[in-house]
């Protein structure tokens, strides 16, 4: 593939560059992974040249009947996955994909609930310095301040108090899993919208390793770059009434008007224009790789490494949130390590160890600085690393977080990490 940036040399640089930074870090950000070659293949295919608003077989442009086959392949293995009744593919993204369901659900000035961003929620769950937080009322549920965990009395409770029209579940730092049923029998209370944004876990949920959103929710959405291990991008989809065992009360009757025109509708022309073919194309390459079976070993190691690399950190003397993780991430609490996560984030990148800063519950400095570290194992868990290897993980972490303006250890660390990292070969074809 780099040959054909060989006329051009700064951006080969720049690509070669990129290339082995990935191959010689642990990149252990929770959101991140790496894709196959099929899948980068796809996205670097022709279909970045078409142009293609609309929706397959009502394209506003003609030529569209190769990348409507793209489009159809990807919506009918995305559906297959999560056994979904509706799936709109073409969102760029996952803040595009819920600012797509707000802008449906939502009329400005509408309240709604989601996770604190300091307590683990997302930019586009109500932020105040997003269209989430500006357009609409946005109420933030806090976690259980004893737990570190959710509170579904505390959700309640706001939800009597502020009466939103919808409840946003998911998170972006929260390393439990969600009772979505206990979320729908408290929006069925008050007669609430649920949604909820699955973009971290929904690798682990398509394989059943997860609590599964779509039967409890009015609608999900999802990126498909994180535990799906795809391109960047969103996802919209809407699980099966008959799958309910509870009944949505809130979307019945305009549940079918609302998949095909309303969501449909509100990505494009509502917000998007043209739809990124070529992504589309290597979703559908990785909702493929999703439904093999060897997808499920992948995605029972992730969990399998995010708790012995949790368990590891506490015998080293580390505070994680909520005491563990039931997913692919912790948070860890560094309180007691005398450095905060800033620090400890640039520390750890000069070893060669990607993780970043994070806001634990009851945070008391700023996003900017930070009391904690989240980290994640889907990237090096995809790279064939295992519960070994998180034991070394952990060790390394320790070591600079101990030792942060040691350049020495540092320096030691950095090695030990590139020489773990070439045991675990990435993308070898492309260099
Ligand atoms: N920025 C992503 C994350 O790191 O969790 C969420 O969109």
């Amino acid at each position: 593939m780099l040959k054909y940036l060989e006329n051009d040399k700064e951006i080969l640089e720049i690509a070669k560059k990129e290339i082995l930074r990935q191959q010689n870090n642990l990149e252990l950000i929770a959101s991140e992974n790496f894709v196959s070659m099929s899948v980068l293949s796809a996205a670097g295919s022709v279909l970045t040249n078409k142009y293609a608003e609309g929706y397959s077989g009502k394209r506003y442009y003609g030529g569209c009947e190769v990348v409507d086959m793209a489009e159809d392949l990807a919506i009918d293995r995305l559906k297959k996955i999560f056994n979904a009744e509706y799936a709109n593919v073409q969102p760029h993204s996952g803040s595009q994909a819920n600012m797509a369901v707000l802008m449906t659900l939502l009329k400005p000035g509408d309240t709604f609930l989601g996770l604190s961003l300091d307590h683990g929620g997302h930019l586009t769950h109500g932020s105040p310095v997003n269209f989430s937080g500006q357009l609409y009322k946005a109420i933030g549920y806090p976690l259980n301040k004893d737990t570190q965990q959710l509170d579904y009395d505390i959700v309640e409770n706001l939800v009597k108090e502020h009466k939103p029209k919808l409840i946003i579940t998911g998170a972006s730092a929260y390393s439990r899993d969600w009772d979505y049923s206990k979320f729908r029998e408290i929006a069925d209370r008050y007669n609430t919208l649920l949604m909820c944004d699955m973009a971290h876990p929904a690798g682990m949920i398509a394989k059943g390793l997860l609590n599964n959103p779509l039967p409890y929710c009015d609608v999900v959405t999802s990126t498909t770059h994180k535990t799906l291990r795809g391109p960047r991008g969103g996802v919209i989809l809407i699980g099966k009434d008959k799958e309910n065992p509870m009944g949505i009360k809130t979307l019945k009757g305009d549940r079918l008007k609302m998949m095909s025109e309303v969501f449909d509708s509100q990505v494009m022309p509502g917000i998007q224009g043209g739809p990124l073919m070529h992504i589309i194309m290597a979703k559908a390459v990785a909702f493929g790789e999703v439904l093999s079976e060897s997808f499920k070993g992948y995605a029972q190691q992730i969990k399998k490494n995010a708790k012995v690399l949790s368990d590891k950190l506490i015998k080293l003397d580390y505070k994680i949130v909520s005491g563990g993780t039931d997913n692919h991430l912790m948070l860890v609490d560094l309180t007691n390590k005398n450095i905060s996560g800033k620090a400890a984030e640039k520390a750890l990148e000069k070893a060669n160890i990607t993780v970043n800063k994070n806001m634990i519950p009851f945070d008391t400095k700023s996003p900017f600085v930070t009391s904690g570290i989240r980290i994640g194992t889907p990237a090096m868990t995809t790279r064939g690393m295992k519960e070994q290897e998180m034991e070394i993980i952990a060790d390394l972490i320790n070591q600079v977080i101990v030792n942060p303006e040691n350049e020495t250890v540092i320096e030691n660390v950095k090695k030990d990490v590139i020489n773990l990292c070439s045991k675990f070969p990435l993308y070898s074809e492309l260099t």
